[in-house]
């Protein structure tokens, strides 16, 4: 009787601690905190030395109404003369990680192997040993959207031969900086460049080969991350040991109401599944090639829209990820397309997508707040992936760049609650976690107009100086107690910045 006692309290001693960890809010030991941006959305510089011309260059150059302010990232933030300046703000606040992509035009000024620029490189050299004395961990994107013009030329991301030019790039990078950079990423966000850049005008290259660019893009993609990892696996595994990951873009999809959840699985087999069940599986999801060939046929395609794997890339691909890398910003309600019940069928998901009128607006047109729908998601991973270790390589907000910007720290600490419930509570194996962005910086189609930084930037003058948002201090305070801080409500409770005090 006496040691059945023992034995609960001892339990309930565990469960105390236990939640009141949860309670607590603090990073779990190890946990690393970083902050990330983009070449083409913050360096500038954009003809420097013998940079080539990117997709980036060419799209805003070239069609500038298709940008919010008609503006482009000629010099955007500058970084790529305040590099130092940037590594010592990224430092000063005390993040564990910078996480920054590399320009292949800057490198590869005609897109190809045949000729490296030394500048080019050397930029990147340079920025990765600044981080490395600086006691912050390069953490490096090989490909962030901003692919040579000269490449988009020859079909980009629709021609097969894409992949055999993106593994030299790759390789270009991995032996060069691979001796302090343990931790890839090859391709960001396949799903934002391939919907918006080869169905849509909201990205580079802007093209419109409805129904077939996308999966074409995607299936380009699959096959260059996946000959990426093994060529590291192949030749800097054993020197460099570092990890190989891709970066998916994922949107919280939850049900409409409880007769669709359904709905909302397929959302997430279209979106997650399109990537991930290759790199996990070995192939598409069984419900996306279904739906595709049963529309694609509806349409009168002699075959389905969405390409297939060979035994030999289905090998290839499989099982190529050391880590899952998620950007998350937001949530989304789906519910069946009701005109499926006439028999037409409007789109290969067969789904509509909303969002819930509660959830509070942002600067951005797609993005609304839902912090549940983080811990949703991430609880989603584990159970679809077996529990595999998770990134969060972007997590943030946008406004109109206010610098008292208390909604920012709000979805911060909301967000981030979620996620620590995750992985306390759920037992998500989620090891980092990094804030988009550090600096206010050029958003793709939306220009300047929609503002993710904590630090806000000044576009309009060529110094493009930095001045800290009212969110840089509260990130300050929450890096050193390795624990989340109150959410400030006026001035009189704002946070000072490290040097401030
Ligand atoms: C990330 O994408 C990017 O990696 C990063 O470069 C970017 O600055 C950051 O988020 C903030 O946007 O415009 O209606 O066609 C986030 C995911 C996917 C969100 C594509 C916008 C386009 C929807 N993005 N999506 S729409």
């Amino acid at each position: 009787m006496e040691r059945y006692l023992i034995v609960a309290i001892i339990f309930a001693i565990i469960q105390i601690t236990f939640c009141c960890d949860v309670v607590k809010l603090t990073f779990p030991s190890g946990f690393s905190l970083g902050t990330a941006s983009a070449s083409y959305q913050v360096e500038g510089a954009w003809n420097v030395s013998d940079k080539g011309e990117n997709v980036w260059d060419y799209f805003t150059h070239n069609r500038p109404e298709l940008i919010t302010d008609g503006r482009n990232g000629d010099v955007a933030c500058n970084s790529y003369y305040k590099y130092k300046e940037d590594v010592q703000l990224i430092k000063s606040l005390g993040f564990d990680f910078y996480r920054f992509s590399i320009s292949w035009s800057r490198v590869l000024p005609t897109g190809f192997t045949n000729v490296i620029s030394e500048d080019g490189l050397q930029y990147y050299k340079n920025l990765t040993a600044e981080l490395v004395e600086n006691g912050i961990e390069p953490v490096v994107t090989i490909y962030h959207w901003d692919h040579p013009q000269v490449i988009e030329d020859m079909g980009g991301w629709t021609n097969e031969l894409i992949v055999d030019w993106f593994v030299d790039y790759a390789e270009v990078i991995f032996e060069a900086l691979g001796d302090s950079v343990k931790r890839w990423i090859t391709i960001n966000e396949p799903d934002s460049f391939c919907v918006d850049g080869y169905e849509g005008v909201r990205k580079a290259p802007g093209k419109l080969l409805t129904g077939v660019g996308t999966y074409l893009c995607g299936h380009n993609v699959l096959k260059a991350h996946a000959k990426t990892y093994r060529l590291y696996d192949e030749k800097f595994r054993d020197t460099q040991n570092g990890e190989v990951g891709i970066v998916l873009p994922l949107i919280s999809f939850l049900p409409y109401n409880s007769s669709y959840l359904d709905a909302a699985e397929t959302a997430f087999q279209f979106s997650c599944g399109w990537m991930a069940h290759p790199i996990y599986f070995g192939d598409y999801p069984e419900i996306m090639k279904t739906r595709v060939a049963l529309v694609s046929e509806y349409q009168g395609y002699p075959r389905s829209r969405l390409p297939e794997f060979s035994d030999e890339w289905i090998a290839i691909i499989n099982g190529t990820n050391d880590y899952f890398g998620v950007n998350h910003y937001t949530s989304q309600l789906v519910y069946d397309d009701p005109d499926e019940e006439d028999g037409i069928y409007n789109s290969d998901k067969g789904l509509i997508f909303t969002v819930d009128p509660t959830w509070a607006a942002t600067a951005s047109d797609w993005f609304y707040v839902n912090p549940s729908g983080f811990g949703t998601l991430l609880r989603k991973i584990r159970d679809e992936y077996n529990n595999p270790p998770v990134w969060v390589t972007e997590n943030g907000f946008s406004d109109s760049g206010i610098l008292d910007d208390y909604d920012r720290i709000s979805y911060y600490y909301e967000y981030l609650r979620e996620m620590l419930i995750a992985i306390k509570r759920d037992g998500c194996n989620v090891q980092g976690y990094a804030v988009w962005s550090i600096l206010d910086n050029f958003e793709w189609h939306a220009g300047y107009t929609e503002r993710f930084g904590i630090t806000y930037v000044e576009f309009d003058d060529t110094d493009t100086n930095r001045t800290a948002k009212l969110s840089q201090a509260w990130w300050a305070k929450v890096l050193s107690k390795r624990k989340l801080q109150a959410v400030p409500t006026s001035t009189t409770t704002r946070y000072l910045l490290p040097w401030q005090k």
